[in-house]
């Protein structure tokens, strides 16, 4: 007989003892007990299987962050269905790749956007598509009430999907990664332990929940610890601010620390009670983890990750967190390569490679993206310039694909090229990123037109952009050029436009 691996049953397993503890509470929500989201979660579960979907199915959900969409995804976790998360800055064209791409059984999104998605809903074969919307109400709620609680989670063996989040692509086509019951399970033990979680820890959660961080990280730690979570439903400093006194761990992108300490009201009265920060899912900038300690006498702890292996290395909990390095690999074997593979020493600058528990099953429906990933001996490759220096601490020291990550959210410049080139009066287009102070890092585009518009004009382009993808991709700057630098290849020298946005700013 199988033993149950759903990751719900554990969780579940770590509920108090006292149902009745509060698991979520905050400014702009109601306050919910470890019962109502046991309760909730089952009915949510009950109605998921009543409208069709079957163990394995997966259900796309486009919505604003909300306790109710915490539940929907438990239960789509009890049902044992595919969670199937999406940025709620996705555009239709975006969307429409999305649903297609992964045929979901159901399809969860605002009730403002019910139509445009119904629409192509139709395309890609969706059974039903149900609204939830940041206020916690739609359909899917109106029908949830009705359904019983005591949903008897649905066993999955360890390898049994319970995720699939897109990531974007160097190729500009983004890729489904398949995340199994134990790859989540066993990262959010591993974090659980490493970050000391103790009872009466209570999490300050500012983060979306569409992404690793905000969903899986910072969410299954504090209900891993049956902890309270301030739940913000957007982050806001002045908000971050108010609620901190009453908190002990507080998780964000490198954004959301420059933003704080912008407020003069962030302060070391403001953490009296906090245990811990951590840092992720972009390069936490020396002189922001500094200014932090200046201003606090807290020591962010950085750790680094990625959507297909959820969290990969982390400063120490106790021992020194040193800036400008992700510390040391968590419950994975990591070691750093050449691009053919050929393992490097201590201090050279290679590729880093890892294997272990928490690493995905591979890429939706695209076996040989998968394969081109992984090497003969399983070890995956992240893509991340990394150097393991004499202290034995890693650091990420750029990267070997073509990425840009603007406020912790990743831009591949190919995408925004491509849309970019298909603008009537464009010829061709690159997209670089630069330093920003706030986003860390910002997209900005090289366009050629092509003649046939003279008075096409820099903001013609980011206004026509904008209403194609999702704001975080669009180009903070764009620049009109006659062409583009090419070696003697015909590639077009990124460098030369990144030193030239650069010298600009
Ligand atoms: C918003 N804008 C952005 C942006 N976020 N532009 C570039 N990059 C971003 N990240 C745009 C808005 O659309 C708006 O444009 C303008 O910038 C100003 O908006 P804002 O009000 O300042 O934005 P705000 O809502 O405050 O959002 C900023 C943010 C948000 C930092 C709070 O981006 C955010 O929550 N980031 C966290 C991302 C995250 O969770 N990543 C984890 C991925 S998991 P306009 O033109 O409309 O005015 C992962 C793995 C790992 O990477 O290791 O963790
Ligand atoms: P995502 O695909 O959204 O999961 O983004 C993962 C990528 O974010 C990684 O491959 C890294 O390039 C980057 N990243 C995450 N955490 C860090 C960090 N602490 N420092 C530098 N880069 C990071």
């Amino acid at each position: 007989m199988m033993t149950d691996q759903n990751l719900y049953s554990l969780l579940a397993s770590r509920f108090p003892e006292n149902t009745g503890e509060i698991a979520f509470e905050g400014p702009d929500i109601a306050t919910y007990s470890y019962q109502d989201l046991d309760d909730i979660s089952s009915r949510i579960a009950y109605l998921l299987v009543e409208k069709g979907a079957l163990p394995g199915d997966r259900v796309a959900v486009q919505v604003g962050k909300s306790v109710e969409n915490v539940m929907l995804y438990l239960g789509c976790l009890r049902a044992g269905l595919v969670y199937l998360p999406l940025n709620t800055a996705y555009k239709a064209a975006e969307v429409e790749y999305f649903l297609t791409d992964a045929s979901p059984a159901l399809v969860i999104c605002d009730p403002a956007s019910l139509d445009e998605i119904r629409e192509i809903a139709v395309k890609a074969d969706v059974k039903e598509v149900l609204t939830l919307g940041g206020d916690g109400k739609g359909s899917l709620m109106d029908a949830a009430k009705d359904m019983p609680a005591g949903f008897r989670t649905v066993e999955r063996a360890g390898d049994d999907l319970a995720a699939i989040l897109y990531t974007s692509g160097t190729t500009g086509r983004s890729k489904g990664a398949m995340l199994s019951h134990d790859n989540l399970a066993s990262n959010a033990l591993t974090l659980y332990r490493e970050w000391h979680f103790t009872k009466g820890d209570v999490l300050l959660h500012a983060l979306p929940i569409f992404h690793v961080h905000g969903l899986f990280v910072a969410l299954h730690c504090a209900l891993l610890n049956a902890s309270k979570v301030i739940f913000l439903t957007r982050f806001d400093p002045a908000r971050v601010i108010e609620f901190l006194p009453q908190s002990s761990v507080f998780m964000g992108v490198p954004t959301f620390y420059v933003r704080l300490l912008a407020e003069e009201g962030f302060t070391q009265e403001t953490c009296r009670n906090m245990r811990l920060f951590t840092a992720g899912s972009a390069p936490l900038l020396e002189e922001t983890f500094k200014a932090f300690t200046a201003r606090t006498g807290h020591v962010i702890l950085e750790r680094y990750g990625m959507t297909e292996a959820g969290m990969i290395t982390s400063n120490p909990y106790e021992g020194t967190r040193k800036a400008g390095t992700v510390g040391f690999p968590l419950d994975n074997e990591a070691r750093i390569a050449d691009d053919e593979g050929n393992i490097l020493k201590d201090g050279e600058v290679g590729i880093l490679e890892i294997k272990g528990p928490n690493v995905f099953k591979g890429y939706w429906q695209m076996p040989e993206k998968t394969a081109a990933e992984f090497r003969a001996d399983g070890f995956f490759i992240t893509g991340d310039m990394t150097q393991k220096g004499e202290d034995g601490y890693y650091r990420i020291v750029g990267r070997a694909k073509d990425l840009i990550i603007s406020g912790g959210y990743n831009v591949y410049p190919k995408e925004i090229e491509s849309f970019i080139d298909e603008m009537p009066g464009v010829d061709e287009s690159a997209v670089v990123g630069r330093p920003h102070p706030d986003f860390g890092e910002a997209v900005v585009a090289f366009v050629v037109p092509d003649g046939s518009n003279p008075s096409l004009g820099e903001d013609d382009v980011i206004a026509y952009i904008k209403e194609r993808i999702a704001n975080f991709k669009v180009p903070k700057q764009v620049y009109l050029v006659q062409e583009l630098p090419r070696n003697t290849m015909g590639k077009v020298q990124k460098k030369i436009l990144r030193d030239r946005a650069l010298a600009d700013a």
